[in-house]
């Protein structure tokens, strides 16, 4: 842990606002979510931004068909948005409702200008799919057809979902339009490119200072050899998006603007806040952390072209790019057709939120790893360690301090160590203290599951320790029941750093703990080295409770009654 604090803006990728969020956007969320906890929690002045991605031709299409404008599209699903993120107990500092906003059109308009002036933008015609009926240019998952290789019917236009192919869309046989179903045809039209390729040494130096997971490094390298190639940036009217300045009729690709919503969220923040300043983090020679969360499917744009942009505009570089996998639902890719997609909303009807932070935690690390929601090892870890081991430690505890001692914790006397030495309740706290530090560093880097398996041995020797003091069984003589005092409290003082420890992951279950222990202040990891003694305490009522399996088969059914009226 850094003495002095850190100044550090986390972001999460900008999810496109035409649909539901999901429980595979979620691993972002809550991953970026404890990083940010976290750091707070240790005193670093620590900004979580995101937003909406609002622009795009999917996005268009969606509005249109439901017969509303764009702007209203992303205000409905900006309104679920946030609702869905507050429900997991995502706490960002800012999410932004739009990036079709004045602050993200300005810098968008900046960088661009930069970046013309230096030579890096020219023009070039090309040919695309275009659909005639709907008069529109068809991005290439737009257009439908027979897979060039193996004949597969219905394949999109980019690959094969049956052979894996990859191809460009004109070489699809009998191609339909997805939107119409008429035949595209092929159209020429200017379009506006980014030199990205100038930027090649540049990224290669950017790279090899260590911002990317190294399975990220390796699969740059191999984009470096086949070589960097101009990337077209603009597209024609109709586009939901921001008119090129000097090119009307010509719009950024929302690609462009998308990470410029980054900066564009924190500008809106700094509007609203006195005591923090867009170009303290932002500017070319900003000491600030930035740091972005993102999927593995989207390092192309974070790894390469947002640099590459950052660099010709005269800003900042982040620090570093977090790359995570994807989410798997019982050992497959969720899908809507076999109705396993589960939204946000769905299970926030049937579970508490924190059992998903917590498994997450569970499994993620710091490298490109798809995470598995086993359904099944997802109920038996919750009620094993959540209940079973951590939660257990209370409910073994309290009891007795209340039945005997009105709420009131004793000391850690040398008078209730029984047995062993390293049941000396001293020792078993220092050692807690100690593994703080270890803890801590797991977090900081991202190795969230070498955390949980940390705090849950330690909750073990919590519960062993509870186990052979037996003080149900010393309760039962009246001389002893100083005894049972002190082994209650230490149980409690554990059970308070377990909560500490695992608060950026349960931060409601750490509030109600705190309430519970009554604790002086909010738990941090600098308040916590001393224990509760002599100290009133309140009535324990149950903290969490374990899953009914039923819930999961109820949240399924749920699960795939949506995808039947899709
Ligand atoms: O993949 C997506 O959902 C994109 N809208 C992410 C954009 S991230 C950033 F660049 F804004
Ligand atoms: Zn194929």
């Amino acid at each position: 842990m850094s003495p002095s604090p850190r100044r550090i803006l986390i972001t999460t990728a900008l999810p496109y606002a035409n649909g539901a969020l999901h429980l595979g956007h979620l691993v972002e969320y809550i991953q970026a979510d404890i990083w940010a906890r976290f750091h707070k929690l240790n005193g670093h002045d620590c900004l979580f931004i995101s937003g909406n991605d609002a622009h795009g031709t999917p996005i268009m299409i969606s509005a249109q068909k439901r017969g509303i404008t764009p702007e209203a599209l992303v205000a409905a699903v900006h309104e679920e948005r946030i609702t869905d993120f507050a429900g997991f107990l995502v706490d960002f500092d800012y999410f932004d409702a739009t990036t079709h906003a004045p602050e993200n059109q300005a810098l968008a308009n900046q960088i661009y200008y930069a970046l013309r002036d230096n030579k890096d933008i020219f023009t070039r015609e090309i040919a695309q799919a275009f659909d005639p009926e709907k008069q529109l240019f068809l991005p290439d998952r737009y257009v439908k057809g027979d897979c060039p290789r193996c004949g597969a019917n219905d394949q999109y236009g980019d690959n094969c979902e049956a052979c894996g192919a990859t191809y460009a869309p004109t070489e699809l046989k009998n191609p339909v339009s997805a939107l119409s179903g008429a035949t595209p045809i092929q159209k020429h039209s200017l379009h506006y490119f980014f030199q990205l390729e100038k930027y090649t040494d540049a990224l290669k130096k950017w790279i090899n200072s260590g911002k990317l997971q190294p399975q990220i490094a390796n699969k740059l390298a191999e984009w470096f050899e086949v070589g960097l190639q101009p990337w077209d940036i603009s597209r024609d009217a109709p586009y939901f998006g921001f008119e090129i300045p000097d090119a009307p009729g010509k719009y950024f690709y929302v690609w462009l603007d998308a990470p410029i919503g980054y900066m564009a969220s924190l500008k809106k923040l700094c509007a609203t806040r006195k005591d923090i300043c867009f170009d303290d983090y932002w500017k070319k020679d900003s000491v600030a952390e930035l740091y972005h969360f993102i999927g593995k499917d989207i390092v192309y744009f974070h790894a390469l072209f947002w640099p590459a942009l950052l660099m010709g505009s005269n800003f900042r570089t982040p620090s570093a790019i977090f790359t995570h996998g994807f989410l798997n639902l019982n050992g497959q890719k969720m899908s809507k057709s076999r109705g396993t997609f589960i939204t946000a909303r769905d299970y926030l009807t049937h579970l508490n939120p924190e059992y998903l932070r917590y498994y997450f935690a569970a499994k993620l690390n710091s490298h490109v790893e798809d995470i598995d929601l086993n359904l099944t090892d997802f109920v038996q870890r919750i009620n094993a360690d959540l209940i079973g081991k951590y939660i257990n430690i209370a409910s073994r505890c309290a009891g007795f301090i209340h039945k005997f001692f009105a709420g009131k914790l004793g000391e850690l006397t040398a008078s209730s160590i029984r047995g062993e030495l390293n049941q000396d309740p001293h020792v078993l706290y220092q050692h807690f203290i100690a593994a703080g530090e270890v803890i801590a560093k797991h977090y900081e880097q991202r190795e969230f599951q070498h955390a949980v398996r940390e705090i849950m041995a330690l909750a073990d020797l919590a519960n062993q320790y509870i186990a052979d003091q037996q003080p149900w069984i010393v309760a039962k003589d009246t001389a002893q029941l100083a005894e049972v005092q002190t082994i209650c409290t230490a149980g409690l003082n554990l059970f308070r750093l377990l909560t500490l420890y695992l608060k950026p992951i349960l931060p409601t279950t750490a509030l109600a703990v705190e309430n519970f222990l009554n604790t002086p202040e909010p738990l941090t990891w600098q308040n916590s080295q001393q224990p509760l003694f002599n100290h009133l305490i309140q009535p324990f009522k149950p903290l969490l409770q374990r899953i009914d399996p039923e819930s999961i088969n109820a949240l399924l059914a749920d699960t795939s009654k949506a995808t039947a009226t899709l």
